[in-house]
């Protein structure tokens, strides 16, 4: 594989051309383009077998995906998050008119702190929504027993975990409702798209009528909903990237096995790597350069820059400081997570990721540090 100019962050997987060509043939012959058509009904039904879900609905963004199910379930008050995440799941609480509530993180996978919880519960509260950071899966059972205990909903933000196991158990099957994105930089990808897993038969037809338009019969709408559906391009997007996933997370394995064999032990470098329980898909490659490293995260990304190499800070800065949100929230009140939003650093992870360039990306780090 030859050296390409530059390396971004990550790159998207595309199925082989043709195959794409075959899948959206018949889009010419029948004219049904979205709405929920034929590529839409496969893609449902071949993801629920994938995931091994009661059901889903699919969006047209993982975003789209996260509010609809807020509005469906017909949530107020305030809901327990995290921080430490991406716009997304901040926005989708506060633009459904809920109010987010910041718990902080674990210091060693960055997910939510099922410990923190209960203090955090008052008598408005009607909702968890932790997030797998990284594909790196919640403590949903602790999370799950508080919100059994206190009448909570909890809905997983899933954005980075499409296809994670956890002993065996797709971790879309947790909680009230999980959401994924398929995003073009996502482990799967539809271009943009997005879904929300759930077990509650009923919930089906309000996220279908809330994410269109909020119809419910032919003359009839009874709510207030938006256009979140997902178009018969995406859909066939999709069902060409499933076949060939299992091989791109084999190819991903590989890639962060390689990091990881090269960046551990070494001081001030803090990994993320995967439970034994868990089934990964090694969907980001965060490392947090501690003190003890010697150059700073910033220094780290200027070297890799200088040598066309475009990591990313996620997540920084959180949510909680955003300045849409100036304030308004306090982020010394999640200090784990506020510690590693100044440290961390997202080096490049996609299947295609020559190992040769992995070698060079991790000579880059580990030259910059003066431990
Ligand atoms: N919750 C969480 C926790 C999330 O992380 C996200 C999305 C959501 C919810 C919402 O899901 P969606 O509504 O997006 O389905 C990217 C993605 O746009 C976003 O989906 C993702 N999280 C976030 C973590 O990353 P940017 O602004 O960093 O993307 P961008 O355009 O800088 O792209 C990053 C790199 O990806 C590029 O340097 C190259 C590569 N790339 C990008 C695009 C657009 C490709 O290879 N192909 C492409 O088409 O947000």
């Amino acid at each position: 594989m030859t050296t390409p100019d530059r390396i971004l962050v990550t790159r998207s997987s595309m199925p082989p051309f043709e195959e794409y060509v075959e899948e959206i043939r018949g889009l010419w012959d029948s004219h049904w383009l979205t709405n929920m058509g034929e590529k839409h009904e496969a893609l449902e039904a071949a993801l629920k077998d994938y995931l091994g879900v009661p059901d889903i609905a699919l969006f047209v963004n993982g975003h789209s995906a996260l509010e609809c199910v807020l509005e469906a379930m017909q949530l107020h008050g305030k809901v327990i998050t995290t921080p430490y995440t991406f716009a997304s799941t901040t926005h989708a609480i506060v633009r459904k008119g809920l109010e987010p509530v910041f718990c902080d993180v674990r210091p060693d996978d960055y997910t939510m702190d099922a410990s923190l919880i209960e203090s955090l519960i008052d008598e408005d509260t009607c909702a968890i929504m932790p997030v797998h950071v990284y594909g790196n899966l919640c403590d949903n059972d602790a999370i799950e027993e508080i919100a059994h205990k206190h009448g909570l909903k909890v809905i997983y933000d899933a954005a980075h975990a499409f296809g994670v196991r956890k002993n065996g158990v797709s971790a879309a099957t947790f909680g009230d409702a999980s959401m994924f994105s398929f995003h073009a930089t996502k482990v799967f990808n539809t271009i943009e798209g997005g879904a929300v897993c759930f077990a509650d038969p009923k919930l089906k037809e309000l996220l279908n009528q809330w994410k269109n338009f909020g119809i419910t019969g032919l003359e009839t709408v009874e709510y207030v909903g938006g256009n979140a559906k997902m178009n018969e391009f995406a859909a066939a997007m999709g069902l060409c990237n499933l076949r060939h996933l299992d091989e791109e997370i084999a190819k991903r394995k590989l890639v962060a096995e390689r990091y990881w064999e090269r960046l551990e032990g070494a001081p001030g470098v803090r990994l993320s790597l995967p439970k034994a329980d868990v089934s990964p898909n090694y969907a980001y490659m965060p490392v947090v350069f501690e003190d003890e490293f010697g150059a700073t995260r910033n220094e780290v990304r200027e070297a890799l820059l200088a040598q066309n190499v475009y990591s990313r800070k996620y997540f920084y800065p959180l949510t909680s400081d955003f300045e849409c949100y100036a304030g308004r929230f306090d982020s010394s009140k999640t200090p784990v997570a506020a510690h590693a939003a100044q440290r961390v650093l997202t080096l490049p992870m996609y299947a295609d990721l020559a190992l040769a360039d992995v070698d060079r990306i991790c000579d880059t780090v580990l030259a910059t540090s003066r431990a």
